[in-house]
Parts: structure tokens; C-alpha cells; sequence
């Protein structure tokens, strides 16, 4: 990674030594019999607004976290990839760096494959000349998994961090954020780059404002006094074992494809809403007039969308859908295609008053921004839960304003507070929320975040 020109490239010395470390070495020495040569430490993050609008090339407003992926690293005998877990319950995995393949079985990767999608990614890049060389690492995650913080991505990114410095190449972190993006679709999920973006380019103390097509990373300052407080609503969804995920994705693209053939464009050339939006020139509120236009509220029908493209429906599952999507009959494509447009406008408006802070009732707008994302994930996107649901709604009631974070289908939440409000906050939702679901000790379920830096390696 280059890393010359800020923090990324970190002395040992000033890695936190904790129990976790601590039990990470020891992890790793009674494994391989030797002591690690570096460690990388990748954070999750948390998603302010802008949900479910990265894959459609819209602006994102994400943070580090705390809570991170933590490799402990040294080289191996060979070309041997050997991995091991701190967490018992994740199995040891070894296999030729040269020769592995990354499958996703029905229920879901194996922990190990989202380690492989990393490697691979940066396996691609490798120049030829460099030989490729296996190593030996131990994980320790404590990012709370398959809850919309990106404990994925915190994975992939970490393989593919640790695998560029096994090899002495030099890539930079807006390199590394695209490849990432890109290789862990090898998993299947057809993800947008935000989570990959955040983990390698978050810089202590602000959010960011993320661009995409180019990837663009702009600091957000976050309002004085503003805590944003995760909750877990205690659901969950891996989303490489459903197609929920994908199919959103899907719906998306057609769209997309859709509104682009009505208005007279080449729809072959379409990919995303904003690639639709580039093409037709106009702005978010003329996209919005135009989804309520073009596009009817019933869902629609695999054959309607192959008519409407002129296309047959062996083509459309071609070039539109993928291979865990295939399947699914109906399309909502005007409330996807809806809360896009809406959100992205969101994102706008939160950047804009963040900029702006000085205006009045600038953290109110926040928080409203924020419930009206969750409204329309819960109802126009449909990617909530019950129980995620019952959460926001507490927690709405008694913060800013509170969404949904991450892709959903179970979760977190994020809610916004005034710090002099935290603690208060916080009780609440351990009597209302986790007390009623017979949770007595809620320790790590719900926290105050702040903005964490980005990806780093430390060197002995
Ligand atoms: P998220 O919303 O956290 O990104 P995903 O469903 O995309 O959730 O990915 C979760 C998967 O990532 C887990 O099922 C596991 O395979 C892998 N994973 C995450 N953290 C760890 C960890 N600490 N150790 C091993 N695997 C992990
Ligand atoms: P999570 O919730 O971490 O799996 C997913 C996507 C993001 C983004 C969000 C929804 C991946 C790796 N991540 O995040 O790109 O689309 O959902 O905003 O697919
Ligand atoms: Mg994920």
C-alpha cells in the first residue's frame, strides 16, 4: 500500500496492545510456531445515509468504526495460504495461493472464501514478475456480523491488504478500494464499492462524502455535539446466502433499462439509475417525474420487462439479472427506482446541511433526513425487518432521527443524538428494546461510535 504520504504504514509500537492483541498472537504462534511479521487492521463502518444507492452510482455518507478485522501476518513455506481464526467456531482453512476456488454453497460463503476473494482480487493485479509467494494469518474480527457494518468487506479488504505487502507491492489505497469493490462479487453479491471505499480511504474524526465513477472521498464534519448510536436489533442476514440482495440490484437495472428505452436511448448501454440520469442530462426531481411517469406501481412481470425491452426473456436473464436472480418472476422497479432517486437527494441535503452547520436546526434536518431513509427502506425498498423496525421506532422517538444501516433484512440501526443525550439514550433502549426481548446485559449491542481512520498495516 502507499502509504508514504499519510498514517496507512504504522510502527508496531503504536498498535493498541490489548487482551485482543494479546490473545491474536498467541492465536497465531500456537498455530505457526512463529511470531507474525505485521499486522493489518481493517475497521467496519457505519452508514450515516444513502442506502441501497452505491450499486446505482450515488453518493454514499459512511464511517469508520472502531470495530474492526484485525490480521495478524507472516510469510509461509511456499506457495501454502494457511488461515486461522481466533473464534473456534470459524474453521482453519489451507490452501495452494496458486490454485483455489472461490464457491458460494446455498447457505451462504464459508468465512474463509471471503478471505479468498481479497487474495484473488490482488492475485489479478500481481505483475508478472513478482513470484507469488503463500503466508500464515490469524483473524480476529469483532465486527458484529451480517448487521449491515460490513464486517465482509472489513475481511475481503484485510486479505487483499495483507496479500499486496506479502508481496512488497506497492498499490494505492484508491486502487485497492476499487479492486476490493470489484472482487468480492466473487461471492456473488453485487455490491456497490462503499463499504471497500470507507475501509481503505476513512480518515479519523469525519465521515466522508463518497463518489463514485470516479471514486471521490470528501470530508464531512460532523456536527458539534451530533453521536451517532448504533443499536443491533438482534436479526440478522448473510447477504450471499438469499438472493434479497441481488435482487434489489437487479430491479434497479432494469429500471434503468426501462426508463432508458422509453425515452429513446440504447438501453444496452445502461447499467445503473445514474448512468440513465447522465445520459438524459436532467436532474434528481426530473428522475423522480419521470419513475412516476414511466413506471407502473404493480410489479412487473419477467415477460412485461422483455416486451417492453424487445428483448426475449432468455436474453433479459442474460444480460440483467444473475445467476441467483434468474428465478424471481416479479419486478418492483417504480418504489426501487423511487427511493433511489429520493435518496440520493437525501445524501445531497445532509452533505449540504452538514457543510452548513451554522444554519438553524441544522441537526434536526439531520435526523429527519435520517427517518425518512428508514421510511423509505422500509416500505418503497422493503429491505427492513419487524424487529428492526420496532427498534427504529423507539429509537426514533427518542433521538434526531434513526435508519436502518447497512443492507438490512435485519441489523443495525443508527440513530442520531445529542451527546449530552447518549447515556439517556442508551438506558432507554436497554428497558424498551433488549429488557422486552429478555436481553438483561445489552454490553456491545448498542454504542456510541466515532469516526475511526482507515485501513493500516503495522510493521515490527
Ligand atoms: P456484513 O453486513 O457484516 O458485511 P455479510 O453477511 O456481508 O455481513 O458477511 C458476514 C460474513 O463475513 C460472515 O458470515 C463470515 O463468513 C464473514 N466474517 C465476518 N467477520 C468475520 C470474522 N471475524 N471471522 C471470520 N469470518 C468473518
Ligand atoms: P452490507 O450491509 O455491509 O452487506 C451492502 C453492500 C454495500 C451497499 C449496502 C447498502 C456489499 C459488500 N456491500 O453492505 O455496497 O450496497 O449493502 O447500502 O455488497
Ligand atoms: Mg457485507
Amino acid at each position: 500500500m502507499d502509504m508514504q504520504s499519510d498514517d496507512g504504514f504504522v510502527p508496531i509500537s503504536k498498535m493498541n496492545h490489548t487482551n485482543r492483541s494479546k490473545q491474536l498472537l498467541e492465536c497465531f504462534t500456537a498455530k505457526f510456531q512463529q511470531e507474525p511479521v505485521f499486522y493489518v487492521r481493517v475497521p467496519g463502518r457505519v452508514n450515516l445515509i444513502g442506502e441501497h444507492i452505491d450499486y446505482c452510482g450515488y453518493s454514499v455518507c459512511p464511517m469508520a468504526l472502531e470495530q474492526d478485522i484485525l490480521l495478524a501476518v507472516s510469510t509461509g513455506d511456499g506457495t501454502m495460504l494457511k488461515l486461522t481464526n481466533v473464534d473456534p467456531s470459524y474453521t482453519d482453512y489451507e490452501c495452494d495461493i496458486k490454485n483455489f476456488e472461490i464457491c458460494n454453497g446455498g447457505d451462504g460463503p464459508k468465512w474463509h472464501q471471503y478471505f479468498l476473494c481479497g487474495v484473488k482480487g490482488l492475485l489479478d493485479v500481481l505483475p508478472q514478475e513478482i513470484s507469488i509467494n503463500g503466508f500464515n494469518v490469524a483473524v480476529s474480527g469483532i465486527i458484529p456480523q451480517s448487521a449491515g457494518l460490513s464486517s465482509s468487506s472489513a475481511l475481503v479488504s484485510a486479505a487483499a491488504l495483507s496479500t499486496s505487502h506479502v508481496h512488497n507491492f506497492n498499490i494505492s489505497k484508491e486502487e485497492l478500494a476499487n479492486l476490493c469493490a470489484g472482487c468480492e462479487r466473487y461471492i456473488g453479491t453485487q455490491g456497490g464499492g462503499m463499504d471497500q471505499a470507507i475501509a481503505f480511504l476513512a480518515s479519523e474524526g469525519c465521515a466522508k462524502l463518497i463518489e463514485f465513477t470516479p471514486l471521490r472521498c470528501k470530508d464531512i464534519s460532523l456536527p458539534l455535539g451530533a453521536v451517532f448510536v448504533i443499536a443491533h436489533s438482534l436479526t440478522r442476514l448473510n447477504k450471499a446466502a438469499t438472493a434479497d440482495f441481488n435482487c434489489r440490484v437487479v430491479e434497479c437495472r432494469i429500471a434503468a433499462q426501462l426508463i432508458a428505452k422509453r425515452q429513446g436511448i440504447d438501453c444496452s448501454t445502461i447499467k445503473t439509475l445514474r448512468d440513465l440520469q447522465t445520459a438524459l442530462n436532467v436532474n434528481l426531481h426530473t428522475m423522480i417525474a419521470l419513475v412516476m411517469k414511466i413506471l407502473h406501481e404493480n410489479p412487473y412481470t419477467k415477460e412485461e420487462i422483455a416486451d417492453e425491452l424487445s428483448i426475449t426473456t432468455a436474453i433479459l436473464e442474460q444480460t440483467s439479472l444473475t445467476p441467483n436472480t434468474k428465478h424471481i418472476e416479479s419486478f418492483k422497479l417504480h418504489q426501487r427506482a423511487l427511493h433511489v432517486f429520493q435518496e440520493a437527494l437525501r445524501v445531497q441535503k445532509f452533505h449540504e446541511t452538514c457543510n452548513n452547520f451554522s444554519s438553524e436546526g441544522a441537526l434536526v434536518t439531520l435526523g429527519r433526513l435520517m427517518s425518512e431513509s428508514h421510511n423509505s427502506l422500509k416500505d418503497l425498498y422493503e429491505c427492513s425487518h419487524p424487529q428492526l423496525d420496532r427498534l427504529v421506532e423507539i429509537s426514533q422517538n427518542f433521538s434526531l432521527g434513526a435508519r436502518l444501516t447497512g443492507a438490512g433484512w435485519g441489523g443495525c440501526a443508527v440513530a442520531l443524538v445529542t451527546s449530552e443525550n447518549v447515556t439517556k439514550y442508551i438506558d432507554m433502549l436497554r428497558t424498551k428494546f433488549y429488557k422486552q426481548l429478555g436481553v438483561e446485559n445489552s454490553d456491545g449491542l448498542v454504542f456510541a461510535t466515532k469516526p475511526n481512520a482507515g485501513a493500516r498495516i503495522y510493521v515490527i
